[in-house]
């Protein structure tokens, strides 16, 4: 296999698809050199078989606004793979989603769930439905109107979504309560749903948790600990949020959040209501950061401004793909950043990543550092499945786990010969390499 030859038939039949073509670029090129020492991939065509989706479901979905008005966006699921599990992975509703960002998900999703242990395939799915600034009566009418497309798609061990930008807990329960009436069954077919009715404890805060706890032992291979380090955080939606009480819970202080509008500096550091405040931020569907700035004096609103223009020991993307760029990581590293921990998916640039490598910065790509979310979406399923709630800890628990064991794959198949972890090889190679074996033990499929 060379790179560039299957990227270049790859751009020929996708060439518009570029955030899809880099996530497959990124892949490909950590795996390439394991990948030419096993001839039995190259012969069963593993590489040209996970670069397309198994299929993908594109749909029209209608609903009327508050005021009577009538609106079509699309809808879409990508099943990725199902190599090691039923597919999984989250709806995203956002006016950017198109095929080629949901391909990227789904592309990374499959290595990622691969990665957790669990058995889960890959998929993502979504609208380019905008949330902002829309009732909580017309998010529902879209959620149904979603779902009477969707549903025949889904089934607990046929596909499980979950949520993802725009798509939390109210959006997974109008969509499970809508899929229950059409499929006459309460089974667990979708993650993230309240703890009454299904979901598991713990799901909410998974993402940010898990990913401080992979940064807690990337500090610890050079012998840090994260207690009285500095944390940026992009974006305030449940990733941001469960991240920052994490670390400042382990004593880490959190002084930078953004949003769409702009960054706010909180020399002061984060406490537990300004987190939570966090929350209602979110709830308001307004997309901004700025009132934060009112509300608790002595924090500063900037416009504009990403949290990576910040000195900060500890990086945190936790909102959207590309957003930490080939400059962002020039500042962070002048400003003597330490670790650069990827809570979004593809969160940095190909040339971010290659500058924080060059500066032998701790970086950890989000197919490892925010796996943690679908892990306890994947302990979700296990709890449905066994009709079963286990307490906190006990997910939690098991979420530490799988955390660390995740980090010590990315140890095992990322430690260069000069001792430097290469956190992106290390996760790219350890995930495809299980759902090439997969793959190939179930034959052409
Ligand atoms: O990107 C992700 O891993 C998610 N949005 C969570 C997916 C899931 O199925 O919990």
């Amino acid at each position: 296999m060379k790179v560039a030859d299957i990227m270049a038939s790859l751009e020929k039949k996708h060439g518009n698809e570029k955030e899809f073509l880099q996530a497959v670029h990124e892949v490909l090129e950590s795996i390439e050199e394991i990948y030419n020492q096993h001839p039995e991939f190259q012969k069963a065509k593993i590489i040209e078989r996970l670069i397309e989706p198994d299929r993908i479901f594109t749909f029209r979905v209608t609903w009327q606004d508050d005021k009577g008005e009538v609106h079509s966006n699309l809808g879409y699921r990508v099943q990725f793979s199902n190599a090691i599990g039923p597919y999984k992975g989250g709806f995203r509703f956002h006016p950017s989603v198109n095929l080629s960002i949901l391909k990227f998900l789904g592309f990374e999703q499959m290595f990622k769930n691969a990665l957790t242990t669990l058995p889960m395939g890959g998929g993502k799915g979504g609208s380019d439905f905008d949330p902002k600034g829309k009732s909580d009566a017309e998010i529902m009418r879209f959620c149904q109107s979603f779902m009477t497309e969707m549903w025949r798609h889904l089934g607990p061990d046929t596909d499980v979504p979950a949520g993802d930008i725009g798509v939390g807990a109210r959006e997974i329960g109008f969509m499970y309560g809508w899929y229950k009436k059409l499929a006459r069954e309460n089974t667990g077919v979708l993650t993230g749903k309240g703890a009454t009715w299904g979901g598991s404890l713990i799901r909410p805060e998974a993402t940010g948790y898990g990913g401080v706890y992979f940064v807690t032992h990337m500090l610890a291979t050079k012998g840090m600990d994260i207690k009285g380090k500095t944390v940026s955080v992009s974006g305030f939606g449940n990733v941001a949020w469960g991240a920052a009480q994490k670390a400042t819970e382990l004593g880490a202080k959190v002084i930078a959040l953004s949003g769409p509008d702009g960054m706010i500096h909180d020399e002061a550091g984060m406490t537990e209501e300004k987190i939570e405040y966090m929350l209602e931020l979110r709830a308001s569907n307004n997309d901004v950061v700025a009132p934060y700035a009112d509300k608790f004096p002595g924090s500063k609103f900037y416009p504009g401004k990403k949290a990576w223009a910040v000195k900060v020991d500890i990086a945190l993307p936790c909102a959207f793909q590309n957003e930490l760029n080939g400059d962002d990581a020039r500042e962070l590293i002048k400003n003597g950043v330490i670790c650069v921990g990827e809570l979004s998916n593809m969160g940095c640039t190909p040339e971010a990543i290659a500058e924080l490598q060059k500066a032998k910065v701790l970086y950890a790509p989000g197919k490892a550092a925010n796996a943690g979310g679908v892990a306890v979406s994947g302990l979700e399923m296990t709890q449905n499945a066994m009709h079963i709630s286990w307490t906190a800890e006990e997910v939690d628990n098991k979420l530490k786990q799988i955390m660390e064991n995740i980090h010590q794959q990315c140890v095992k198949y990322g430690t260069q010969k000069d001792g430097f972890i290469n956190y992106v090889n290390g996760a790219n190679i350890a995930g495809f390499m299980k759902v090439a074996r997969a793959t190939l033990e179930q034959g052409l499929c």
